[in-house]
């Protein structure tokens, strides 16, 4: 059952000021809704109270510089008004205090720092790495789905004032969005299921949560004024478990993508749609300088639930995002002129040999019950297992991701970015025909067209949403999926840290409700 527990206690860190760091602290358990008269079914919620969209405008989360100095941000019991329609909503924010914490929790904002030595103690942030848009939120083992769900995420802005293009729209014309989907009972509280979809086998197992109203800065369906002028779009999907595929309502209007998890993009992209999965971040501009005042331009959503197939659609989509409105311009308002680059930074050729390099072979797979998913695992393993994934600073490895669920999965490794070399379809049904030697009736080891090879196609590259310096991306059903890894900084310079040191890291899938039972692993990098 899902149990409510006592507030969590903030607790205050002390660290050394020299340079910038932050301290996040947020372990205690989860708080979604405790659900004691009505049950809620995985995947079966009631439908939220009627909420009419497109009545609060968007809130932009206050902005802390986390440049320099130290910072303690605790995460606090808050109530807070989601919509004006709905009673006030019970969550865990993050913020400086009690009174100042907010859903989702305050921007910070860093200044790219270079060269400087620090220490590594706590949560030290050195801010060392490229400049692009991060998110912190809690990540607590096997709770990080109601923890998040409950508020615990905001966005990290770090910026290279000697290297960012400074024509790009800023200031009130830079726009942080930050999506995610939720299910509401009529009095406010978060409907999370507390009956999972294979009762008899786990009591309250549900594989992803989906909510069927859409927050974005954690307001309803809010409304955006804009002038007629370039904007700059900071995305994240912060949805335990939604995808989004974004489209604007206006056909003569595209997304000019920027930028993506590892920050910009070689070169920008004009594009019809955008394929946003949980804990991606991307950067888009659009232009409004063209579109009549008083028009109303929609930011939309088409992506099925679960992503890609929609599992014969009983999950509800939500076919709408956000409502631009287009102010006319006063003769007095200034409005900076800006322009998007027609190049970025180089993103390098993936180089690697595959008798050199190590090459590891991971699977995506799901444990199903007679009723549903009971837990998803990565290359078979659990949590707990002992760590298997040990690279060696500075070495190149490949990692094949070997995609055997129905589902899409956004893999996110910590500790590095790195860069999308491949994706090749297989035959699945082929594969787990029993073969001649009792394992499966085909190979991925055989290349395409190969009589024993299960692939389908021939290497493929990568989906506009998979191009450039990445942290994480979506490895799509019955898919492999090569990425490259270098385990040292993107320069190729050693971290300026340990990375050795310390308990390590993890990689997992950002399907909160997946990376919770049990798509995490331990990683462990060795000299
Ligand atoms: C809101 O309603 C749900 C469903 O009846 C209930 O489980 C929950 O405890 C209520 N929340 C509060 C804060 O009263
Ligand atoms: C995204 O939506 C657009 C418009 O509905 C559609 O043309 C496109 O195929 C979709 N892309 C994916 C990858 O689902
Ligand atoms: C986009 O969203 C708006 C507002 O909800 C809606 O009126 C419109 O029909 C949607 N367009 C599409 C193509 O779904
Ligand atoms: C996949 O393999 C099965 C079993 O051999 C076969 O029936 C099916 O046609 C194949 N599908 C494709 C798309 O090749
Ligand atoms: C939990 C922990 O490691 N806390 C440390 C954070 O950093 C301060 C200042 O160096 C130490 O005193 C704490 O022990
Ligand atoms: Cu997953």
């Amino acid at each position: 059952m899902v149990k409510s527990t006592a507030a969590p206690k903030p607790k205050a860190t002390f660290i050394p000021a020299s340079y910038a760091l932050v301290a996040i602290i947020a372990s205690f358990a989860c708080l979604v809704s405790s659900v004691y008269g009505e049950h809620s079914v995985c995947q079966q919620l009631l439908p939220s109270p009627d909420l009419t969209p497109f009545i609060d405008p968007l809130p932009i989360p206050k902005t802390i510089d986390v440049s320099v100095g130290k910072h303690v941000i605790g995460a606090y019991k808050i109530t807070q008004k989601l919509h004006p329609d709905l009673p006030p909503t019970t969550l865990y924010a993050y913020g400086t205090s009690q009174e100042t914490a907010t859903y989702p929790g305050p921007t910070l904002e860093a200044t790219r720092e270079t060269g400087k030595k620090f220490v590594s103690q706590n949560y030290t942030y050195p801010n060392s790495q490229t400049s692009t848009l991060l998110w912190y939120h809690d990540h607590t083992v096997g709770i990080t789905r109601n923890n998040v769900l409950a508020g615990l995420a905001g966005i990290y802005i770090l910026r290279d004032p000697s290297n960012d293009p400074k024509s790009l729209p800023s200031g009130q014309y830079e726009i942080p969005l930050i999506l995610q989907d939720r299910q509401f009972w009529a009095n406010g509280s978060i409907n999370f299921p507390d009956i999972g979809d294979s009762p008899t086998a786990h009591a309250n197992w549900c594989p992803e949560y989906f909510g069927d109203t859409l927050l974005v800065n954690g307001k309803v369906w809010p409304y955006l004024e804009v002038y007629p002028a370039k904007y700059r779009l900071r995305l994240l999907n912060g949805a335990n478990a939604r995808f989004f595929n974004l489209t604007i309502s206006e056909p003569s209007m595209k997304f000019i993508q920027i930028g993506t998890d590892g920050g910009f993009l070689p070169y920008p992209l004009t594009l019809d749609y955008l394929i946003l999965a949980p804990a991606y971040r991307l950067d888009v501009i659009i232009d409004f300088s063209k579109i009549p005042p008083g028009s109303k331009i929609y930011l939309n959503n088409s992506a099925a639930a679960p992503y890609p197939s929609g599992d014969d659609g009983f999950i509800p989509r939500i076919p709408s995002v956000l409502e631009f409105r287009v102010l006319s311009k006063s003769p007095k308002l200034y409005i900076p002129h800006t322009s998007v680059p027609k190049s970025f930074v180089p993103v390098p050729r993936p180089r690697y040999s595959l008798k050199r390099n190590l090459r590891r072979r991971l699977t995506l797979t799901e444990a199903d019950d007679d009723n549903g998913p009971l837990f998803s695992l990565l290359d078979n393993r659990r949590w707990e297992d002992a760590v298997t994934e040990i690279p060696k600073l500075g070495s190149v490895e490949v990692w094949d991701l070997i995609n055997l669920t129905p589902d899409a999965h956004p893999i996110h490794l910590h500790l590095i970015h790195f860069l999308f070399v491949q994706q090749q379809e297989f035959n699945q049904t082929l594969y787990e025909l029993v073969g001649r030697n009792g394992g499966p009736g085909c190979s991925l080891e055989h290349r395409f067209g190969h009589p024993e090879s299960c692939f389908t196609e021939a290497p493929r590259g990568a989906n506009h949403e998979q191009i450039g310096w990445k942290d994480t991306v979506v490895v799509y059903p019955s898919t492999v999926t090569r990425l490259w890894t270098k385990w040292t900084n993107r320069e190729g310079k050693p971290f300026p840290f340990d990375a050795t040191s310390g308990p390590g890291y993890v990689w997992h899938c950002h399907i909160l409700d997946h990376e919770d039972n049990d798509m995490m692993r331990p990683l462990k990098v060795v000299n």
